[in-house]
């Protein structure tokens, strides 16, 4: 179990050729090496990483689809290398209910799911499975998603979408205890509403359950501050710390060890009197 009481770092592992960020960097002539990626967890373990994120489809905005067979190919066998390798939670960022099913047979502590378990049988997945479960919010799907997003008002809008999937976990025999949430910073949003979010993360942390956040070298900061996506951590540190002041409690980021002593320096402030 996740001690939650001081803010987590979850580093992110993509399988996939082509996310934005850090795609194909796993990668030798075509084809996944398993050496590579079993490297890159135990660094991110050495430096902090709490729970490690396993993807195998690329959220990012016109990125080629991928079959279930393919996202299964690309996650399971690292997952089961590294889940026999290190003592690390291991999330997998899915939204097929089959792969769910196979990675907690395999050694996964967690589903992070971008369509919140909106895919047809993935509430009865995440139930059988007992494993605890982040529920993302996302306007549209990723092919259109940034296309014209549109809210009235964002906060109360990514709330009411999140309370209405906690009462449908629930419901499909998930408990409350069992689910972590997160407003999707990039997923069918603004710069605008980017920022109306984490301002308002406050108002998402009543909803009661832990908050899960995803800031790290998103295109929100280029599009602020005009940074490409390889000059984007200081950007990211300080995004994943104004979030942890806001109630955030599992950063997700690609940079682990710059964001894990940043939230070392805010932990440190939020318990001075222990020093
Ligand atoms: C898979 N993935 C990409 N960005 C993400 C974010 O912001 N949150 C979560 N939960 N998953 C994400």
């Amino acid at each position: 179990m996740l001690d939650l009481s001081r803010p987590l770092v979850m580093g992110v592992i993509n399988t996939t050729p082509d996310s934005f960020s850090d795609g194909g960097t796993l990668y030798r002539r075509d084809s996944l090496d398993l050496d590579s990626g079993l490297r890159r967890a135990t660094e991110m373990v050495a430096s902090g990483a709490a729970i490690l994120d396993i993807g195998g489809e690329s959220t990012r905005p016109g990125a080629a689809p991928v079959s279930e067979a393919q996202e299964m190919d690309r996650v399971l066998p690292l997952l089961e290398r590294i889940s026999s390798e290190l003592d690390v939670v291991i999330s997998v960022d899915t939204s097929s209910p089959a792969l769910m099913t196979e990675a907690a047979a395999r050694g996964a502590g967690m589903i992070n799911d971008v369509r919140a378990l909106r895919r047809p049988g993935a509430l009865q997945a995440a139930a059988a499975i007992g494993l605890p479960v982040c529920l993302m919010h996302m306007q549209g799907e990723p092919g259109q998603m940034q296309d014209k997003p549109c809210y009235e008002d964002v906060v109360a809008e990514v709330s009411g979408f999140l309370h209405a999937r906690i009462e449908d976990c629930v419901k499909a025999g998930i408990p409350r205890s069992r689910l972590l949430l997160d407003p999707g910073f990039g997923f069918g949003k603004t710069v605008r509403h980017n920022l109306d979010l984490l301002a308002g993360l406050p108002q998402l942390a009543e909803l009661g359950l832990p908050l899960l956040v995803g800031l790290s070298r998103k295109s929100l900061i280029g599009k602020l501050i005009d940074r490409e996506v390889s000059q984007r951590m200081a950007a990211s540190l300080a995004l994943g710390l104004l979030a942890a002041e806001r109630g955030a409690v599992i950063i997700r980021t690609h940079d682990v060890a710059e964001t894990w002593d940043a939230l070392a320096m805010f932990s440190a402030l939020m318990e001075r009197e222990k020093v």
